[in-house]
């Protein structure tokens, strides 16, 4: 399964339409989008409305990268709840310290929380769910955080006997041996999480070919792409001193009107107004 980045309903859908299985409901590109850093300065009400609109837009299913669960336990068990109402279909925690910082930045804040601690919130997102279907996938960050292969397996093992659904294993390393060591090593009965934007030289084949990973997200790649066409396309613009040679080059109007499902407005135009 792959899920792609999305940071509102419109990434969402172009997703969707690109064949991708869900929808990542990613709090870094949220972040970017508001032009602030991904380190819980936005709010858990506005990461949570917008993954309701998501889940509005799209058929596939979202997952909500929830952070640490926005405190302790006790926050976590307020806040599944109110993600699984808004449509999402699973989240993701990290065992990092409330407020978090981003995972990707050199010389990062990458505190974790005890083990127990955080076995105590995976229980608490397990018996908030009302949907037994619901996925609550536990990240360990301990990688990310240089605590090494032997805690990071120790954490993975905990957290699933906690009753996480799926671990998610990230790195920041460039390569990606020390993802594929924890996945060789891996002998937990829960399917794997692999994020490989740091190592994007893993493709899905040798992924697939381990076995053991059941999800691939590509973290940032809608916020990314969104950034490298609009400041090419504005500084086009600006070079060229009018709009006349990157029109042709750009989605028309009408793909945006597409977009935006005037399909279905015209057809309770049909249907209703008189
Ligand atoms: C996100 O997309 O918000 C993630 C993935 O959590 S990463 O930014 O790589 O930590
Ligand atoms: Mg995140």
């Amino acid at each position: 399964m792959h899920a792609m980045s999305a940071h509102n309903p419109l990434s969402a859908r172009l997703a969707a339409e690109a064949g991708f299985d869900a929808i990542w409901g990613s709090g870094f590109e949220l972040s970017a989008s508001y032009a602030v850093p991904d380190a819980n300065i936005l709010s858990a009400g506005q990461h949570l409305e917008m993954m309701r609109a998501i889940a509005a837009a799209v058929d596939v299913p979202v997952i909500a990268d929830i952070d640490t669960g926005f405190g302790n336990a006790i926050n976590v068990a307020y806040t599944v709840p109110q993600y699984e109402a808004a449509g999402v279909s699973a989240v993701v925690m990290e065992d990092k310290t409330f407020p978090k910082d981003t995972s990707l930045r050199a010389d990062g804040r990458q505190e974790l929380v005890r083990v127990a601690e955080f076995q105590g919130k995976i229980e608490a997102a397990c018996a908030a769910r009302r949907d037994p279907d619901f996925c609550v996938i536990a990240r360990t960050e301990a990688l990310i955080a240089g605590l090494g292969q032997a805690e990071a397996l120790a954490r993975a093992a905990a957290y699933e006997a906690a009753g996480a659904d799926a671990i998610l294993i990230h790195s920041k390393q460039t390569t990606p041996d020390e993802v594929l060591a924890f996945i060789a090593a891996w002998s937990g009965r829960v399917p794997l999480v692999l994020v490989p934007t740091a190592y994007p030289q893993l493709r899905e084949a040798d992924i697939k070919a381990l076995g053991k990973v059941g999800l691939v997200i590509y973290g940032n790649h809608a916020i990314r792409a969104a950034v490298g066409a609009m400041r090419e396309v504005f500084a086009r613009i600006r070079a060229e001193g009018g709009i006349h040679g990157v029109d042709a080059g750009l989605p028309t109007v009408r793909d945006i009107i597409d977009l935006q499902g005037d399909k279905g407005m015209r057809e309770l135009e049909r249907r209703f107004l008189r």
